[in-house]
């Protein structure tokens, strides 16, 4: 089965952090589902990161009790990730004692794997003191990691500690790579993203030339389904590929940093769940249609078409399949001058999707509509612009036809520009992204035709 012996969730992204309820339902949700570690690490969590020195209050603390105490009914660990390279001298050792006390006292409530994240700071030591004890940065934090992680060790039984590094992600090793990997503490577990920082695929070759360098196998961070930074106009709910079957074999474990949405990254989860529990039969297609079906099933048909539309992502770049396949086939009819047959696709296509919103509008969950309402919203103005773009090419089909067309069919072909025309300026002011940008063109260069058919009989 080659099961992956850590099955994660981090919350790492930039962007609004999950509310507590939210996170209890994914913990409860990931339980279900064989995940086995979720990681608290939001980038806009002020304490995690700026302001790490500061401890957190009561109410802080309540919250992240109910947290353990959720995970521990699904068997879900829960961790603390802290992350103070922005500020951190590691040579100090007032910091070392601050950054301890602040992971006792989650110890306290439970916690027994911590995590250091050193992820997205300079690559290079900051100060001064540190410059004169180190020779880099990878040897200042091998050594400031060792210290917290032999000092915390003595307190915290059973403690796991895990590392996100500063270069966390590449196609070759460099110095700081080998000497954390030399340097650093067997038992620290260090995380990777692969290639790039969010990779397309994630190979046992890049798996085993950075456990080459690390001297132990990497803890994968996968970044997908995440949506932050430029990716925040799509939402990636698409299809989960790229990654080895035989991955479990060369890593310590995989870990997910899903979207700022929870509820709609739960079919996504549920989808890596397939691959994380039998990854060498996990098959792409197939592992969506599943997760849609088992969670929504309901409207499962209707949540793989809108998922198809948004399948834009750093696994699947470029236009989603649903995109170019209709393109091919609107360019094969266009060929064969069978434009007719080409308003009858877009129209048919267009009345699918409409008909998907309406059902997936009238019966979902508030917490899901949420999360997806503005990409359906797009996905129903999608529908609404093919059917435009039939429109307007059912009268453009009659002037190639006649060589003198009737008044009305001018008028006609006016109006469907108008219509298409603010369809089109509806899509331009979203700050969403589905479909890719061809059919967006497509309908642009259908809007310039129009004009251009206008112009050409009527001056
Ligand atoms: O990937 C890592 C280790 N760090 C950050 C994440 O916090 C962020 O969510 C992703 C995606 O933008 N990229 C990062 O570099």
């Amino acid at each position: 089965m080659n099961r992956f012996k850590v099955r994660g969730v981090v919350e790492g992204f930039y962007g609004k952090p999950w509310t507590w309820q939210e996170r209890r339902d994914i913990i409860q949700f990931m339980g279900k589902n064989g995940y086995t570690l979720y990681i608290y690490a939001p980038k806009a969590d002020h304490l995690h990161r700026d302001n790490w020195r500061q401890m957190y209050d009561h109410s802080f603390e309540e919250n992240f009790q109910s947290l353990i105490e959720t995970g521990k009914t699904v068997s879900v660990d829960v961790s603390m990730a802290i992350s103070p390279g922005l500020s951190l001298v590691h040579s100090d050792e007032c910091d070392l004692n601050i950054l301890k006390q602040k992971y006792l006292k989650f110890a306290e409530m439970g916690v027994h794997t911590i995590s250091l994240f050193l992820d997205d700071i300079p690559q290079e030591l900051i100060h001064q003191r540190d410059k004169q004890i180190y020779q880099s940065l990878a040897d200042a934090q091998a050594d400031f990691a060792n210290r917290l992680y032999l000092s915390l060790a003595n307190e915290i039984k059973n403690m796991q500690f895990i590392l996100c590094p500063t270069i966390y992600h590449g196609t070759t090793i460099s110095q700081y790579h080998q000497t954390l990997g030399d340097k650093l503490h067997k038992d620290i577990q260090i995380m990777w993203t692969g290639p790039q920082v969010c990779s397309e695929k994630l190979t046992v070759e890049n798996a085993q030339m950075v456990a080459k360098a690390f001297n132990r196998k990497p803890l994968f961070w996968d970044n997908f389904p995440v949506n932050d930074s430029v990716m925040v106009p799509e939402l990636h709910i698409g299809r989960f590929s790229g990654r080895d079957g035989d991955l479990g074999t060369v890593c310590e474990g995989f870990i997910v940093n899903p979207m700022n949405q929870a509820y709609a990254s739960m079919s996504v989860l549920k989808n890596i769940s397939f691959y994380l529990n039998d990854p060498q039969h996990y098959n792409p297609d197939e592992a969506l249609i599943q997760s849609f079906t088992q969670m929504y099933p309901q409207i499962a048909s209707e949540m793989i078409i809108f998922s198809k539309a948004c399948d834009t992502s750093p696994l699947n770049p470029g236009d989603p399949e649903i995109t170019v396949h209709l393109l091919e086939q609107l360019e094969h009819l266009r060929k064969k001058g069978k434009l007719k047959q080409m308003s009858t696709l877009l129209n048919e296509t267009g009345e699918r999707i409409c008909s998907a919103y309406d059902t997936i509008v009238e019966k979902i969950n508030q917490n899901l509509m949420a999360d997806i309402e503005p990409w359906l919203n797009e996905f129903h103005y999608y529908g609404r612009l093919m059917n435009k773009m039939a429109i307007a090419l059912e009268h453009i089909e009659v002037v190639y036809r006649d060589e003198h067309p009737p008044v009305e069919t001018i008028d006609a072909i006016h109006e469907a520009n108008t219509q298409l025309e603010t369809a089109l300026k509806k899509l331009a002011c979203l700050k969403t992204r589905i479909f890719g940008k061809g059919l967006r063109d497509y309908a642009l260069e259908l809007s310039i035709t129009c004009k251009g058919l206008v112009k050409l009989v009527d001056w």
